[in-house]
């Protein structure tokens, strides 16, 4: 299928429910039945502290969220976490850290390298989310045996504005490409509930399809609103908008793992069941995201048994 055009995203998105259902469903059955679901272990390696002021995150030391700042964690308490990650059967392993950006010659981002290294030495993929990167820092990624970087574009080029102010959209898009380039393959999506209309949605999708290629994994979060930052007070994702976003990004993005993300805790087996059916096949898996709760492993792994989906089968791809 050819790209979709923005009004083509708008035909399928408004659409009536069943009736995107059902066309995500086909789309998911064409290209995923029998892979099973995705299980992403989160841990943040770094904490807080971060000279962003990206409206929703508790990381800002710019924000008032009372999350307190820790330096960046040895690699062996890193393996740890990653080796108990695996036991509990996550296939893939993401760490995040709460910086701006990272150069190749910061001895802290040779640290997060060897790092990936090692991680993926245990059988694992491996995802780092570090902020912007050089060149050079994706290539030296690349080369560790990154499976994948998770940089998302978290809403439209038109709200980005309103949400963060100390970098750009383009900022984010740069570092796409680097990534892109350099041969990773890339985690992109966004966040719903920060004030955007369907059409700043729709327009935050319509980047993800332009982009050569696609990204191979598309985290929808839902908003956590955190105390103490500017978002603090929004109002939840109506889950049927969610189920909405999460359908039309599975027929527009067949062939990529759209990742049901931060905000699970706060949904019903229910409504993560519409979910799936919708076309997310894949979840963060743990009792942890970066700094907020999320639903506990013997939960999911009986919500998944409940639904008769496999995880994805353990080997690296
Ligand atoms: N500093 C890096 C960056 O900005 O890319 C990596 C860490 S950042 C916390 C990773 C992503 O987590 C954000 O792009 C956003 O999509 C998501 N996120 C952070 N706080 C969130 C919140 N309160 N609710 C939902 N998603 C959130
Ligand atoms: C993504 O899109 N969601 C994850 C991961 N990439 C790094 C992070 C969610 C964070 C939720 C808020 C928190 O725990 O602080
Ligand atoms: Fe949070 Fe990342 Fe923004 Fe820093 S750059 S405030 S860690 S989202």
């Amino acid at each position: 299928m050819s790209r979709l055009s923005l009004d083509e995203l708008r035909r399928l998105h408004h659409q009536p429910f069943f009736h995107l259902l059902r066309q995500a469903r086909e789309a998911y059955e064409r290209h995923w039945e029998g892979e099973g679901v995705q299980l992403c272990s989160l841990l943040s390696i770094k904490t807080g502290g971060c000279s962003e002021d990206c409206g929703y995150c508790a990381q800002s030391a710019r924000h008032a969220a009372g999350v307190t700042p820790t330096p960046l964690m040895d690699e062996e308490e890193i393996l740890a976490v990653a080796r108990r990650a695996k036991e509990l059967g996550a296939q893939r392993f993401c760490m995040g850290a709460a910086w701006k950006g990272v150069r190749e010659d910061d001895p802290r981002f040779e640290r997060v390298v060897s790092a990936v290294r090692e991680v993926g030495k245990l059988g694992m993929e491996t995802c780092v989310t570090l902020g912007h990167l050089t060149d050079g820092a994706a290539r030296a990624l690349k080369e560790a045996g990154l499976t994948a970087y998770n940089h998302n574009v978290d809403t439209s080029p038109e709200h980005y504005g309103k949400i963060v102010t100390t970098h750009t959209f383009q900022d984010r898009l740069d570092t796409i490409l680097r990534v892109q380039e350099a041969g990773i393959s890339l985690c992109c999506g966004g966040i719903l509930g920060m004030g955007e209309s369907a059409e700043d949605r729709l327009r935050m999708l319509e980047v993800l399809v332009g982009m050569t290629p696609p990204p191979e994994s598309v985290p929808i979060n839902c908003l956590t609103p955190i105390p103490g930052t500017p978002l603090e007070g929004r109002p939840p994702v109506d889950v049927l908008d969610l189920v909405r976003m999460i359908a039309t990004a599975r027929i527009a993005l067949p062939k990529s793992r759209v990742r049901l993300s931060a905000g699970r805790a706060a949904l019903s087996r229910e409504a993560q069941a519409l979910c799936f059916f919708a076309g997310a096949n894949s979840i963060f898996y743990g009792e942890k995201l970066l700094t907020t709760k999320n639903p506990g492993v013997n939960e999911d792994l009986e919500l998944l048994a409940a639904l008769d989906l496999a995880p994805q089968a353990a080997e690296r791809r």
